[in-house]
């Protein structure tokens, strides 16, 4: 059977997905069986550049050689242990990347939503045993607009309709305030009963919304003052993507020699995605002993998080990043990419704005939410050979893999130009 399917044309291959798949997602009409660096190629042999990078999970490039032997020479000596024995990996694991992101310990999991249920499982433990907040009455505090994963417990912070919609009922105990919004979050953490404010320092999902100057510091500066925990989901702005290793760096000139005390230091900092550039599951919750070691053997877990295969590839996979410089040159191209599309946009009436720090950026399509301005646009790309993903109807993010050189910029930037200037609008 297997064998077969692979001599099946893109077309079979997509049916055999509608029909024996469940319908969660829409995919653009794209099949794809390769890819190398910032390039992924569908089964005849066209070539993309890939502005999703699997949501910013492949910021290291498609099948990094580092990553991909780091990968292949732990796979033939020790795959899974579980956590109920040591493995030589762990440890050297969790001291590298504690050092790396600078905090006292790491707890490893494997998808972003399983990172982010674990920050708040451990906010809640920190809320109880050392804030003393009574028990069952914990609150953890949202921002509008979130997106933090699928699970229960985070689609019961989402205000997403197509994410929550007879998934209830809902986890209670948590709350939503308005994003980048200061005297919101004043009030929310007047309430002795918050436990933690979990924030994305730049929400994805939303479509690329960049805060105030100014609000990451002072959101951390006001949970501590109130005693709560600032809990940053990095798990898509994490890792490079935005310019700097964290989008909590903010201004902080850490490339050279960073002591990882920049100015938005979250408590806890969960890490996804790119930890392992997209080749295999790795996840983090990172924070410091006070708050991790509220956890004890028995409290939480996973058979396959810490395992020693994600170990060795995180470690290649973050030591790309540094290597390569890649942080510089996600702000170095994310700043040519914004000028070049502002030059584009001031050439048109149908893209209304480029926003987005680093190599997280979006346009936003000049109509309503449910037209198919965004989609058809999409399809135009792909077919010009350059791979994006519309979200919320009339968004379209651009998030290349970080690897890119200025001149494959150039080409694409081309390439959009083409397309989006060409566009006639579907009537
Ligand atoms: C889907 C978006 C991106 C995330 C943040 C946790 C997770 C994500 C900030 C969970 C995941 C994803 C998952 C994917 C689409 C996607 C996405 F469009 F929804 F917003 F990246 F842009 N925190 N983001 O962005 O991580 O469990 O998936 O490993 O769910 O369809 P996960």
């Amino acid at each position: 059977m297997v064998q077969e399917a692979t001599h099946l044309g893109a077309a079979e291959l997509m049916k055999l997905e509608d029909k024996y798949g469940a319908h969660n997602y829409h995919p653009l009409p794209v099949l794809l069986n390769r890819g190398e660096g910032v390039f992924v190629w569908d089964l005849d042999g066209k070539r993309y550049y890939d502005f999703l990078s699997a949501y910013s999970a492949v910021n290291q490039g498609h099948c990094h050689p580092r990553i991909i032997d780091a990968l292949k020479a732990q796979a033939e000596k020790l795959t899974l242990t579980s956590r109920a024995f040591y493995n030589d990996q762990l440890g050297v694991y969790e001291k590298f990347v504690t050092e790396y992101f600078g905090f006292d310990r790491v707890l490893p999991m494997n998808t972003g939503a399983e990172a982010v249920e674990t920050a708040m499982k451990l906010c809640k433990k920190w809320g109880y045993q050392v804030k003393g907040i009574p028990q069952q009455e914990a609150k953890i505090i949202f921002a509008t607009g979130n997106f933090h994963g699928r699970t229960q417990a985070i689609i019961s912070a989402s205000m997403d309709a197509g994410a929550t919609a007879d998934f209830g009922p809902y986890l209670p105990g948590s709350e939503i305030i308005p994003y980048n919004d200061l005297a919101a979050l004043d009030e929310a953490l007047k309430d002795p009963k918050v436990a933690g404010f979990i924030l994305e320092p730049i929400q994805g999902e939303a479509g690329v919304f960049v805060p105030d100057e100014g609000y990451l510091p002072e959101v951390r500066r006001r949970c501590k003052a109130a005693n709560v925990l600032f809990i940053a989901d990095e798990v898509q702005t994490g890792i490079a993507r935005t310019g700097k290793l964290l989008a909590v760096c903010g201004n902080c000139d850490c490339e050279k020699s960073c002591d990882n005390r920049y100015e938005s230091r979250p408590d806890i900092l969960i890490l996804g995605k790119a930890m392992s550039g997209g080749v295999y599951p790795v996840s983090a919750v990172l924070a410091d002993d006070e708050i991790m070691l509220t956890l004890k053997p028995g409290n939480h877990g996973s058979t396959f998080g810490g395992n020693p295969l994600s170990c060795a590839v995180a470690i290649a996979a973050l030591e790309v990043i540094k290597d390569e410089g890649l942080a510089e040159n996600a702000m170095r191209l994310g700043n040519l990419f914004r000028e070049r599309m502002n030059r584009m946009i001031a050439k048109t009436d149908l893209v209304t704005l480029v926003r987005g720090k680093g190599l997280l950026n979006a346009i936003v399509i000049n109509d309503d939410e449910d037209s198919h301005t965004a989609w058809d646009i999409c399809v135009k790309l792909a077919e010009n050979g350059l791979l994006a993903k519309p979200t919320h109807g009339n968004i379209i993010r651009f998030a290349p893999p970080l690897v890119m050189t200025e001149e494959q910029l150039h080409e694409c930037c081309d390439i959009i130009e083409r397309v989006v200037l060409g566009f006639e609008k579907a009537a």
